[in-house]
């Protein structure tokens, strides 16, 4: 294979035993995403936003988008007009695309529970949309109409009584968003639109200001700007998971065809430079055969010098071989990829061993371009190892599970003696006190 013509590096695992957690996940690629530093950065300028609200914000715009805007909120006959010239095409392929995201989040809303603990004490969950949330649709390299639906159709889903969407400014468009950012969001029923940019779009969101009411909530990609804004407000509103660079890790065995695979390699990396590719393989035939095909198929890309071939080619992207599928398995769960697909014999049985993952696509006919538009799942996921503890955005992100609690008298009576055994213990007596005030002070057993 050292003969090939290399699009993507070698990692070789195999031969010895794999180091485990932390430290085999420090030997898997990934790209330097440095939220951190970027906060330092967003910092002033989402409290600049704080402070002189729309003002700032149409600052912001001429100087970042070099437009000049003479309002923030975009007018309803831009929505419909934006609609109406949208090719026929696109509209029945996104109408399809909200159709099946819309009856996955339906159906998997969850139900309020109802425990009965005691006789005469429950405990029930019920689960409450957000009141107002902000959707963040990016503009620049990625301009993505799905992306709006899958932020807007969960949230509708939940039941989310206010939403409103920014997408930065565009030039061309005369400080709109992009038009096809507009159509979707008229497609949707969504008419509180912004033109407004990464950590400003952000900040208004969060802090509220003279034409855009404040959000509990924030969700959406974006690039490292409005990574650092969603952190910087973190604790204050509600945010999704902080999204990077795209990326996708599969693993294969010998069955897959590596066609394919190059293919789904490729597909994410036209997202960015920085998305990496990862194919986990014990198959050193599979690897050389996707090596070869990585060649021409990129060559023929579109996008291939200013994202596909760097992704690729960065220290972000790599073959790993491992000696079997429970080394490759161990290697995809330390990585936790935002996309993962699984093809290898038996892919089910294989992808329900997967635990860390935004989303797994099973078998040679899943492939993450499908997910990306018309699946019915979600395409918003964690990335950079954040699979390893959060979720996808989904219908469930935007509602919070509230617990009720409901006990009658003698069911408090019952379990009283506990409560005040525990205030005591914990050297806090009014707690035990408020218990006993309900008895006269007369608690059965104390
Ligand atoms: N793969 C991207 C989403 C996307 N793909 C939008 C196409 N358009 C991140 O999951
Ligand atoms: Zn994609």
């Amino acid at each position: 294979s050292d003969t090939l013509d290399h699009v993507i590096s070698r990692i070789d695992l195999r031969g010895a035993a794999l180091p485990e957690g932390a430290a085999l996940r420090s030997v898997l690629p990934r790209a330097d995403f440095d939220v951190a530093a970027a906060l330092e950065k967003v910092r002033p300028i989402c409290e600049d936003v704080h402070h002189r609200g729309d003002e700032a914000l149409i600052e912001y715009a001429e100087k970042f988008d070099g437009v000049r805007l003479d309002r923030v909120r975009v007018p309803a006959e831009a929505l419909t007009e934006a609609l109406a010239s949208l090719d026929p095409q696109v509209r029945a392929a996104l109408t399809e695309s909200i159709r099946r995201v819309r009856i996955v989040s339906r159906e998997q809303r969850r139900q309020t529970s109802v425990t009965q603990v005691v006789p005469g004490g429950t405990v029930s969950e019920k689960w409450v949309p957000v009141d107002r949330v902000g959707l963040y649709a990016p503009g620049g390299r990625a301009v993505y109409p799905s992306s709006v639906i899958m932020n807007v159709v969960p949230a509708q889903e939940a039941g989310v009584p206010s939403i409103a969407l920014a997408s930065p400014a565009q030039k061309e468009f005369g400080g709109l968003p992009h038009p096809t950012i507009l159509a979707a969001c008229e497609l949707l029923g969504i008419d509180e639109v912004y033109a407004a940019g990464g950590a400003t779009a952000v900040a208004m969101f969060a802090y509220g200001t003279e034409s855009c009411a404040p959000a509990s909530m924030v969700t959406g990609p974006g690039n490292i700007w409005v990574a650092a804004a969603k952190r910087y407000f973190t604790g204050v509103i509600g945010i999704d998971a902080e999204a990077g660079p795209t990326e996708i890790a599969v693993l294969a065995d010998d069955t897959a065809d590596p066609a394919h695979v190059a293919a789904d390699l490729i597909s994410q990396a036209e997202h960015d430079p920085l998305a990496a590719a990862v194919l986990v393989t014990d198959s050193p035939a599979l690897a050389d055969a996707v090596d070869k095909e990585l060649v021409p198929q990129v060559a023929a890309t579109r996008h291939v010098e200013d994202r596909i071939a760097p992704a690729l080619g960065g220290r972000q992207s790599a073959i790993v071989l491992v000696d079997g599928l429970d080394e490759g398995l161990a290697v995809v769960n330390a990585y936790g990829a935002e996309h993962l697909e699984i093809i290898t014999a038996d892919a089910a049985a294989v992808a329900d061993r997967v635990r860390n993952a935004g989303a797994i696509f099973v078998g040679a006919y899943s492939p993450v371009s499908l997910g990306d538009y018309a699946a019915g799942s979600n395409h918003v996921l964690p990335t950079g190892g954040c699979a390893c503890h959060s979720s996808g955005l989904s219908v469930q992100s935007f509602l919070r599970g509230i617990h009720v609690v409901d006990y009658s008298r003698d069911a408090l009576a019952e379990v009283a003696a506990h409560v005040v055994t525990l205030a005591e213990a914990e050297d806090l007596p009014a707690h035990g006190a408020a218990v006993k005030a309900r008895f006269d002070w007369t608690v059965p057993g104390t």
